[in-house]
């Protein structure tokens, strides 16, 4: 895992954008995302309650362009679920991109994970996925108990929703 502030330049959304400031694990805690390498998966799915999982792959090659792009177009959008979003990144690599609100201007910041990096996403956080110029990515998704992942773009009644409120308050911030 590294993870960055991204860039406002223009290009392929697959491309690093690396601005050039990187962000450590420690920040990456202050905004509730917890990042392990290697974990023994079988006590982590135990001590979290993650009773469900399944596998998701996403490969130009596996899916051909015109599926591929249109995967891709859909966790591109910015969005947050109300629950946590959990992947064990099996093979491949990609970038989870989430939004910095502990900063004024809400920065992206681009996190790089490849295989063995297991990332944790906090219910409510705004954020967004994408394969990099790799073009392949499978995953391991862990799900609690009633798993609630359905994704909700980013629009005002979505940052209204309590998920998103409880996210901000669990960071410090009084909306
Ligand atoms: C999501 O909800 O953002 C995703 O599932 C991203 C793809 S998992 C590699
Ligand atoms: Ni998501």
């Amino acid at each position: 895992m590294r993870a960055w502030y991204m860039d406002d330049i223009e290009g392929s959304f697959t491309a690093p954008h690396d601005s050039g400031v990187s962000v450590n694990a420690d920040y990456l805690a202050k905004l509730g995302i917890q990042y392990t390498l290697n974990p023994d998966i079988e006590k982590v799915a135990i001590e979290q309650g993650y009773k469900n999982r399944d596998e998701v792959g996403i490969s130009r090659e596996a899916l051909g362009d015109e599926e591929y792009k249109n995967k891709l177009n859909i966790f591109k959008v910015e969005h947050l679920h109300t629950d946590i979003e959990a992947r064990l990144i099996l093979d491949g690599s990609g970038y989870f991109d989430v939004r910095d609100r502990l900063n004024n201007n809400e920065k992206w910041i681009r996190i790089a994970v490849e295989k063995g990096d297991l990332i944790i996403l906090p219910p409510g956080i705004f954020h967004r996925f994408t394969t990099d110029d790799n073009g392949y990515t499978r995953a391991m998704r862990l799900f609690t108990d009633e798993p609630k992942w359905q994704p909700y773009n980013r629009s005002n009644e979505v940052e209204k929703d309590p998920s998103h409120l409880d996210y901000l308050k669990s960071i410090g911030i009084t909306a």
